[in-house]
Formats: C-alpha cells, structure tokens, sequence
C-alpha cells in the first residue's frame, strides 16, 4: 500500500514493485492520476486496487481501510509517502494555511494511515512500515522551519515505532532523501516553474526511481533484516545546507 502514488516516489515506487510481482493498492487524492496508474500497472500482470482518498481526513482514512476486501487486508508493505512542502518563508512571515498543510498531511496523515494499517499488520505478526522523512528532518534550513519540523517529527516517529512494534515482528525504516526532482517544489511553491527549476539548477537531482530503487532493495532484504534509516542525497548534495552546483 503506497499513500500518495500519483506522483513522484509513489508512483515510481508502485511502478517499481509492480515490476516485481506484488499485487498494490495505490492512492492519493487526484483520480484520473489514479486510473492512469492503475492500468499502467495492470500491463504487469498483477492486481490493483485504487482508494481515492486525503489522508488529512481522520474518519475517511479509517473507514476506507475498515471496508478494504478481505483479500486486500494482507498487507505486507505500507509506504508512508504522502506529503508536501508547502511555502518557503521565514517563521515571522509564513502563511499558517501552509503550515496546518504540512503538519496535517506530513505528521497527522502519516499517522492516521499508520493507526489504520498496523493493526492488520500485528494480527499477522508480520509487516514493513516505510515512512518517508527528509534530510530537512535531520537538520534546519532557512525557512524551512515548519516543513523540517514535520519531517523531524517523522524521523522520531519511526523510532518510536519501531519498537512498539519490535514484538509484532514489523520492519520499520526511514527513507531520508535530499534533493529529488518530482512534483515537490512545484507544489512547495505554489506552481511557480521559475522557483521549482531554480532549486535543482546546477544539480543532478535525484529521481523518483531512485528512491523507488532504495525502498525495493530495503524491502527484498531477507525477513531478518530491517535498514532502520536511509540518508539518501544526490552526489552534489552533502546535507541541507551544503551543496556544490556546476553553474
Ligand atoms: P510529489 O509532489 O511528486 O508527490 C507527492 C504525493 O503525495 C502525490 O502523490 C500527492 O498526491 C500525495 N499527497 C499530498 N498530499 C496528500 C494528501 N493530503 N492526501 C493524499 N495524498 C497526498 O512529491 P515527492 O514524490 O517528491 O514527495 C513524496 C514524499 O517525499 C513527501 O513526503 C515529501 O515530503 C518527501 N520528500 C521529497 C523530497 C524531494 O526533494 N522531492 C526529498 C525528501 C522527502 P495527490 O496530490 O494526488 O493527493
Ligand atoms: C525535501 C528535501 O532539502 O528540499 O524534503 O527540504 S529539502
């Protein structure tokens, strides 16, 4: 199960584990997006099931997981991607709308989503939980503020996950990714191109399908093993505050 499959990690994760034979339920809130993914996936021969939901919303993500087929009830793997920057502003100048975004998608969808999903998981003693953090979760930028809150809230989530469900024998990892160019800065800012082009100008970004590529490799490891937490930047990338463009 991936949230937030119709663009970026998602959709390129769906692809990827499609390409590998499991049966995933893809969603995320635009549904053309959603049917176009769907019958992509379906030309490799395995089974989709589509939910069309915002995981901001605390009841609908309860009962669209509730009311999933019995057959889709086996989770094995949830990726918790669904999330978003939204606004770039120093902490005295930000618009609060952007903030409650990113905290209701960031943080609370995650654990919605994760409050609806575990149980399945601890009912069958088994499970991999992915929860997509950030290195704004490792470190502060300039006006990164909230954002960086909500991925450092991730990144301490995972941990405390982690062992609440050591006993149910359910992997817990972060994936942390740097730079990566997908629909990100677009929505970060608002749909200005110029501002989304200029963040990765001089690098080369990451991609979708790296990351996708991180989380199938963590997932096809043997049952025993559990990468716990995965920094992952472009090569001209270091950290959050460091990075070398060939401009
Ligand atoms: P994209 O904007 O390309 O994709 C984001 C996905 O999240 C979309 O499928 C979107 O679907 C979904 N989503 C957003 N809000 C909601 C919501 N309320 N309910 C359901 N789905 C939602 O960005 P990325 O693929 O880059 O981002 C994926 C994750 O990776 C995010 O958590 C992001 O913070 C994180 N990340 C991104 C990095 C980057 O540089 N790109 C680096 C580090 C982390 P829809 O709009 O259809 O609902
Ligand atoms: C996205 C990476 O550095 O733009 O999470 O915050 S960064």
């Amino acid at each position: 199960m991936i949230t937030g499959a119709t663009a970026g990690f998602g959709w390129a994760t769906a692809i990827k584990f499609a390409q590998n034979g499991y049966n995933i339920i893809i969603t995320g809130r635009r549904k053309e997006r959603l049917n176009e993914l769907k019958k992509l996936l379906e030309t490799y021969n395995i089974k989709v099931l589509s939910l069309n939901f915002d995981v901001r919303k605390r009841d609908e993500v309860a009962d669209v997981v509730k009311g999933l087929p019995e057959e889709w009830k086996k989770i094995d793997i949830l990726v918790n991607n669904a999330g978003l920057a939204s606004g770039l502003d120093h902490i005295d100048n930000s618009n609060i709308d952007d903030w409650d975004r990113m905290v209701d998608t960031n943080v609370k969808g995650l654990l919605y989503v994760t409050r609806a999903v575990c149980p399945l998981m601890v009912a069958r003693g088994s499970g991999h939980i992915f929860n997509i953090g950030s290195i704004a979760g490792k470190g502060a930028y300039e006006s990164g503020n909230v954002y960086c809150a909500t991925k450092a809230a991730v990144d301490t989530l995972t941990r405390s996950m982690r062992i609440d469900l050591l006993k149910h024998n359910i992997r817990v990892t972060q994936i942390a990714p740097g730079m990566a160019e997908t629909e990100f800065s677009m929505v970060r800012f608002h749909g200005d191109a110029e501002k989304a082009n200029a963040v990765y100008k001089g690098i080369e970004a990451l991609t979708a399908e790296d990351i996708a590529n991180v989380i199938y490799y963590c997932a096809s490891l043997p049952p025993h093993v559990c990468i716990n937490d995965l920094v992952i930047t472009p090569t001209q990338q270091a950290d959050v505050i460091y990075n070398h463009r060939k401009i």
